[in-house]
Order: structure tokens, then C-alpha cells, then sequence
């Protein structure tokens, strides 16, 4: 009996090593987080919104493209808003290298990498999507000034992208500059955009992503901006009397990896996460084509009454929002260079793609 114990005691220990010493190798990894064990390389994806949202349905066909091209070589685990913190804690996550790539928005980004907010001037992009994604996949303010601000903050950006116009929702009509006077809108968490509703008469109030909705059934705030999809998943229609077609804005945001992860692989690896994220944000944009339509069909059959701006009331808000890009251009002679390209690519594109 005694021998049977010892015995047992004997091999118990031998496996609890083995799992200690398992465990002890994860932890040292240079990056924070887990990234390769010599043939498997896993990538812990994290984005900012819910389940089959926009920002979800591109995640998981990333997941699917990846694993597919790399024939499982890379794994990709993706987290909703929230299952990591709130979405500023996913973009220190990905700066830190606790998580290996994201999806962060400008809205959350803003303040740490202030020519960010280059995405948060409204009025500055297309009234034509079409223009919008030519900018967005090619234009060289984004891709070199923009980029290399990412990359001082340890983030590599890969693709700029969009999630569909934003629209304004509110417990009343809000068509004129006068209608916005005094206006506690919701907005992300960014200087910029706050800035941007002030000088259009609104009070702006930056919420958590998470309370937005209490806060408007709680009239603790009056209105809120967001793309339509985003709008009708989270129920805000339930508790908002009114829905602007507005198209102040689009939903940017940009698919990023931590940087010291990203170089620590292999040329071929690198080219493979590159070109997927490539292949599925050109899939992306018919994709929030067609979450936005879904969206405003849903919303339709809800008590929300839906709100036409004509042209020249948009052109008054316009006005107004002006100043916030001399606020984008006293952030750094960086921001400004930005801009002023961006303004150029936008016209450029305008022409091209109106022909
Ligand atoms: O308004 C927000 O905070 C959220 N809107 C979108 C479209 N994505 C994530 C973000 O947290």
C-alpha cells in the first residue's frame, strides 16, 4: 500500500513540473502575450463592438482567412467589446503587446495619438463612399505621416476602413444649427470631437460605448452619433424619438498589430497576415453596405420617426464644423501636413471616381 503511494507521489510531481514549466515559458515571452511556440503563432484579436456587428463580422473573417491561408499555422482568437476592458484598455493592450492585433477607432485613439483625430474632423470626407474607400486603402498621408505616429506609440497600422456614414439620433428634430444649440450629444472619448460639437452649438458628453444606452433612456444625454448598424444593434431607436440622415461623417477606424509582435515574425508570415487583412478589408466594404441597409429596414419598422437633411442644412452644419480642422492643424506641424494631403486626395479622388 505504502509502495503504491510512493509510486503515486512520484509520478504526480513529474507531471506538475512538466505543466509549471509550460506555464513559466509563457509568461517570459518578449511581447506580453503568446505569439509563436516554434510552429503555431496565436494571435489574440480584440475589437470595440458586439457580437456580429461590423467590426465582428470583419474580425471573424480575418480568423477564417488567415487560418485558412496559413493552413493553421496562425490561430486567431477574437474578443468583443468589453471581454478585455473597455475599448481605451484594448488600445493599451495592443500598445503594450498583451494582445497581439486589434480593431481601434480614432474616437478611442484620439488622445494618444493626437493626428489620429484626422478621421474625427467632420465633414472633411465623400458625401460617395466610393471616394472614401479609394482614400482610405491608398492615400499616402494615412499611410506615411499617420502611420509612422502609430508606429512612435508601438502599433503597427496595417488598413484605414470604414463602417458605414454616421448618423444622429435624438429625442428631438434636429435640422438647423439652432436645433443643436445646447444638445448634450454622446461622444467617444476624443478632444477633437468634442471640439468638433461645440463649435456646432451642442454640449457634448463623452460616454463609455457600454452606458450609452442608459444614458439616453435616463435623459442624461439628449442624442448620440453612430453608423446605422451600430444604431439598431444596440436598441438606441428604443430610447430616441428621432433619426437624422445626417452623413455628417463616417465610421473610420484602422486593423493594427502590436509592433514588436508583427516585426518578431518571419518576412512570410508577415506578408501572409498582411495581404489577408488586405483581401478582407476589400470584402469589408459591401459588407457594411448591406449591414447598413439591414439596419435601416429594421429601424423603420420601430416608432422612430426617420428625419431627411437637405443639402443646404447639411452645408450650415458644415460651416459651423469648420474651425475644428485649425484646432487638427495646432496639434503638430504633422497634422498639418496631414490634412492639407488628405484634403488634396479626397478632391483628386472625387474627380476620378466621379468620371
Ligand atoms: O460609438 C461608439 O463608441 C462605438 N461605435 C462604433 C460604430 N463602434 C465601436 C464604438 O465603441
Amino acid at each position: 500500500m505504502l509502495k503504491n503511494k510512493r509510486i503515486f507521489l512520484i509520478v504526480f510531481m513529474f507531471i506538475l513540473s512538466i505543466a509549471l514549466v509550460a506555464c513559466g515559458d509563457s509568461d517570459t515571452d518578449g511581447g506580453g502575450g503568446d505569439s509563436s511556440d516554434g510552429d503555431t503563432i496565436s494571435i489574440k484579436f480584440a475589437h470595440e463592438e458586439g457580437q456580429d456587428d461590423v467590426q465582428d463580422l470583419y474580425a471573424n473573417k480575418f480568423k477564417e482567412t488567415i487560418e485558412e491561408e496559413s493552413d493553421g499555422k496562425i490561430e486567431v482568437e477574437v474578443y468583443t467589446a468589453g471581454t478585455l476592458g473597455t475599448n481605451m484598455d484594448a488600445l493599451q493592450s495592443l500598445q503594450t503587446g498583451a494582445i497581439e492585433m486589434a480593431i481601434t477607432s480614432p474616437g478611442f485613439s484620439g488622445d494618444v495619438i493626437p493626428e489620429s483625430n484626422i478621421m474625427s474632423i467632420p465633414f472633411l470626407f465623400s458625401d460617395d463612399l466610393e471616394v472614401n474607400r479609394k482614400v482610405l486603402d491608398e492615400s499616402e498621408a494615412l499611410y506615411g505621416p499617420l502611420a509612422e505616429q502609430y508606429e512612435e506609440k508601438g502599433i503597427t497600422p496595417f488598413k484605414f476602413w470604414l463602417e458605414g456614414f454616421m448618423w444622429w439620433t435624438a429625442n428631438k428634430e434636429i435640422k438647423t444649427p439652432e436645433d443643436m444649440d445646447g444638445v448634450k450629444m454622446r461622444t467617444m472619448p476624443s478632444n477633437l470631437i468634442n471640439k468638433a460639437y461645440k463649435h456646432m452649438g451642442a454640449s457634448p458628453q463623452d460616454t463609455d460605448s457600454g452606458e450609452i444606452y442608459t444614458m439616453l433612456q435616463t435623459k442624461g444625454i439628449d442624442a448620440q452619433e453612430n453608423p446605422l448598424f451600430y444604431v439598431y444593434s444596440s436598441n438606441f431607436h428604443e430610447v430616441q424619438d428621432y433619426l437624422m440622415d445626417s452623413k455628417h461623417h463616417i465610421y473610420t477606424t484602422v486593423t493594427a498589430a502590436n509592433q514588436e509582435f508583427f516585426e518578431g515574425l518571419d518576412e512570410e508570415d508577415q506578408q501572409m497576415i498582411e495581404d489577408a487583412v488586405q483581401e478582407v478589408n476589400d470584402w469589408s466594404f459591401e459588407m457594411q453596405e448591406e449591414e447598413a441597409e439591414k439596419a435601416l429596414e429594421g429601424i423603420q419598422e420601430e416608432e422612430i420617426e426617420l428625419i431627411e437633411l437637405t443639402s443646404e442644412e447639411r452645408e450650415a452644419f458644415k460651416e459651423m464644423s469648420l474651425d475644428v480642422r485649425e484646432d487638427y492643424k495646432a496639434e503638430s506641424d504633422i497634422a498639418a501636413e496631414i490634412l492639407e494631403t488628405i484634403e488634396k486626395e479626397i478632391e483628386e479622388a472625387e474627380e476620378e471616381v466621379g468620371d
